[in-house]
């Protein structure tokens, strides 16, 4: 029998000599993670550093888009292969050649701790660096947080480790975390950086410095203020304060004890639920960009030139997401005077972008140059993609899509924004069903990430991939809907509401409701969020037929904070307390019915309103609804803040399990009666003890 010969692995590590400074080039797509082969890879480059002589120097740098992006996240949860990233980072730093770390891209997580041990970082202008473990439910675990502190100072270790957000080139340069910034020829000037101090300093580790501790340590108080400041960002989240607390260590301990801290605090929080259900996320809402039945070499149309028919506050919103991404928009209006209006909005917002520091002057210029509002329905014709954004009004939308149909382009995409209309029924407007596509976006558009792209029964797969390469172009995350009442978000919004309303009939208060809410880690309760988006959104706008307690308050104009009543009374800072006439209205209403008010515990209302979601989604999915279960997270957390540290509904019902779910909607079945039904899905997966998620 021949020998099994093992087949030559090859290292995505690889060194070379350039002179006698040793390049070490981590070829390891797409992100050059620190999967276990990098790891080990880096400690044998390492020991030929220090094993010969005639090395002086050593660069450590990668090929393709970006240095390392942070240790490899697949890996996580799966049994540990050595050398883990701490020991490989000690490695570098403790190599007796100075290491110069060449970043570009986005040296994040892990692969900002690699470059922090070593010596020195080089970077082109265009690079970032960050620690966003604290968006895995996590905190820097390779000595991130002792070192950063000591490079970068404190408060911007603070900010960094909290926030998860990178800082660019400058910004490192500016606190000292990158010592050189590089245009052109990255490797060469590395190299050359690295003939530069070989002699010159003696090697600054970075786990020795100390010399940005000391005005922390004068003032310990720089915690708690950072605690108080950040509290309401924070709420819910174990995370931060993990981080906040290896910091704390990294400032009061020698390195070697800090490093401890960190390790434990790190364990402590991998081990937890909300880790792994940021990690989930994480992956959900990349496979949310993958259509499972379309070829992934469908290749998309081109969008040069978008129309938009609408400048209320969603086409308003809607246009400047292309704007933004340098996509010119021509905007139509029936009338000059809401077209002026619209622009109008739409610069305001622009400006006030800038005066918060996010965009230039010239930039809301440059945007607002590419926009072409227009009354002339026809300049409309040569747009690639035309999105529709007016009142939800099935019979308003079929007449324009059928102009539409008359004057488009042939091949041009049409899209509607409606937030549950049907997308199929729109489409027969057209003799182009195939070029039909729901693009529902969140209000406020320019600002909510969530895109749910609504697929026709007749919507073509270029059309689909289409949109997705858009919405990543336009920075939103997508999520592709079938075609049902409300599609994936607000379908599993109506129980929610239809169960929170009877509460209130029967004994619950608008702010016991929300309270139960906000403590599970939403943004805000039904009733706040009412008053939030106007409680006469769908209302028929008669005030003397009054069938149900929103009418009754639209009725008295309690519109919601715009009118400054809605379930809530709110004061010029529109701050909500309690509203006595909102109560009345409640029992008066309940006494008609007939309903007996009694007193309702937490628990009911987290069965009737959370798990009834959980119920309806369960539903989208057995219909075909949505591609996926996390799919149903990604447009949660995204579309209405569903707390990631929960991982999303589906990710949630896993937590809880189906059987106890099942449990609870059937100790409450009673109560909500007909407005009420199990999902099969969920009641198979009570039975089988299955999950959605994973
Ligand atoms: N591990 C594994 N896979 C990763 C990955 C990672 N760190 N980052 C990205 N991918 C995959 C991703 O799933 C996708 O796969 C593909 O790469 C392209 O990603 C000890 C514990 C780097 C800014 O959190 O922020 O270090 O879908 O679509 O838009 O202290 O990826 O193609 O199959 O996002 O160009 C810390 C996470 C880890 C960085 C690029 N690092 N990544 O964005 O591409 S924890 C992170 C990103 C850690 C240490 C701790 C982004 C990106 P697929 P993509 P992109």
């Amino acid at each position: 029998m021949t020998d099994v010969i093992d087949k030559p692995t090859t290292s995505p590590i690889s060194t070379s000599r350039h002179g006698d400074v040793l390049i070490v080039t981590s070829n390891n797509p797409p992100v050059n993670a620190l999967g276990a082969a990098v790891r080990q890879g880096l400690v044998a480059a390492i020991e030929e550093a220090d094993g010969d002589d005639a090395i002086k120097a050593v660069v450590i740098r990668c090929e393709g888009q970006t240095f390392f992006a942070g240790a490899d996240i697949s890996e996580f949860g799966k049994p540990m292969v050595m050398p883990m990233l701490p020991q490989v980072v000690d490695i570098i730093e403790n190599c007796t050649k100075p290491v110069v770390a060449a970043i570009h891209g986005t040296a994040l997580g892990g692969g900002l701790e690699v470059a922090l041990a070593s010596h020195y970082r080089v970077a082109v202008p265009d690079a970032k660096l960050g620690v966003p473990e604290v968006k895995l439910g996590l905190l820097p675990g390779a000595g991130g947080t002792q070192r950063l502190p000591r490079v970068a100072g404190v408060q911007k270790a603070l900010e960094m480790v909290t926030s998860g957000t990178p800082i660019g080139a400058k910004d490192a340069y500016a606190v000292g975390l990158v010592d050189r910034i590089v245009e052109g020829e990255l490797l060469q000037h590395a190299v050359a950086y690295a003939d530069e101090v070989r002699d010159i300093r003696p090697l600054p580790k970075s786990s020795e410095r100390d010399d940005k501790l000391a005005e922390a340590r004068a003032n310990p108080a720089i915690f708690d203020e950072f605690r108080k400041a950040n509290g309401r960002k924070f709420r819910g989240f174990e995370a931060p304060e993990a981080n906040i607390k290896a910091v704390e260590a990294a400032v009061a301990k020698p390195y070697a004890e800090g490093v401890i801290d960190e390790r434990n605090l790190f364990m402590g929080l991998m081990s937890g639920t909300q880790a792994r259900a940021q990690q989930y996320f994480f992956f959900a809402e990349r496979k949310a960009a993958k259509i499972d039945d379309i070829p992934e070499d469908t290749q998309p149309r081109s969008v040069k030139k978008v129309g938009v028919i609408g400048a209320g506050t969603m086409g308003g919103g809607i246009s400047m997401n292309f704007l933004s991404a340098g996509i010119p928009v021509t905007i139509f209006e029936m009338n000059q005077e809401a077209l002026d209006r619209g622009t109008g909005v739409m610069r305001k917002n622009y400006e006030a972008t800038a005066a918060k520091g996010r965009m230039t002057g010239e930039q809301v210029e440059k945007a607002m140059a590419q926009l072409t509002p227009t009354l002339d329905f026809d300049a409309l014709a040569d747009c690639d993609l035309i999105i529709e954004a007016v009142f939800e009004q099935m019979d308003v939308k079929k007449d324009i899509f059928t102009r539409l149909d008359k004057v488009m382009k042939q091949g041009a995409i049409l899209a509607s924004n409606t937030s549950y209309l049907n997308i199929d029924e729109i489409a027969a407007a057209t003799s182009r069903p195939q070029d039909v596509v729901g693009l529902h976006f969140f209000s406020p558009a320019n600002v909510m990430k969530l895109l749910e792209v609504v697929r026709g029964a007749k919507t073509a797969p270029d059309v689909l991939v289409t949109a997705m390469q858009l919405a990543k172009k336009i920075k939103k995350v997508a999520v592709v809907a079938g075609v049902c009442h409300g599609f994936i978000g607000n379908r599993m919004l109506m129980p929610r509401q239809v169960e929170a309303t009877k509460l209130l009939l029967e004994g619950a208060t608008p702010e016991q409701v929300d309270r139960v809410h906000v403590e599970f880690g939403m943004p805000m309760g039904p009733f706040q969020m009412a008053d939030l988006a106007g409680v006469d959104i769908g209302w028929h706008r008669d005030p003397n037929r009054i069938e149900n307690i929103r009418d009754a308050l639209c009725a008295i104009d309690r519109w919601g904070q715009k009118k400054g009543a809605g379930f809530y009374d709110y004061d010029e800072k529109r701050r909500p307390t309690p509203s006595p006439v909102v109560q009345q209205i409640i029992e008066d209403f309940a006494a008609k019915q007939g309903v007996t008010r009694r007193q309702i515990d937490d628990e009911e209302i987290v069965e009737r309103t959370l798990y009834t979601m959980v119920n309806e989604g369960s539903k989208i999915l057995e219909e075909g609804m949505a591609q996926r279960a996390s799919d149903i997270d990604v447009v949660w957390v995204y579309g209405y803040g569903w707390p990631v540290y929960r991982g999303g509904p589906m990710f949630w019902a896993d937590t809880e399990g189906a059987a106890k779910i099942v449990e609870g909607l059937k100790r409450q079945e009673q109560r909500m009666g007909s407005d009420f039904s199990f999902s099969r899905l969920l009641l198979d997966k009570a039975e089988k003890g299955e999950k959605f998620t994973r």
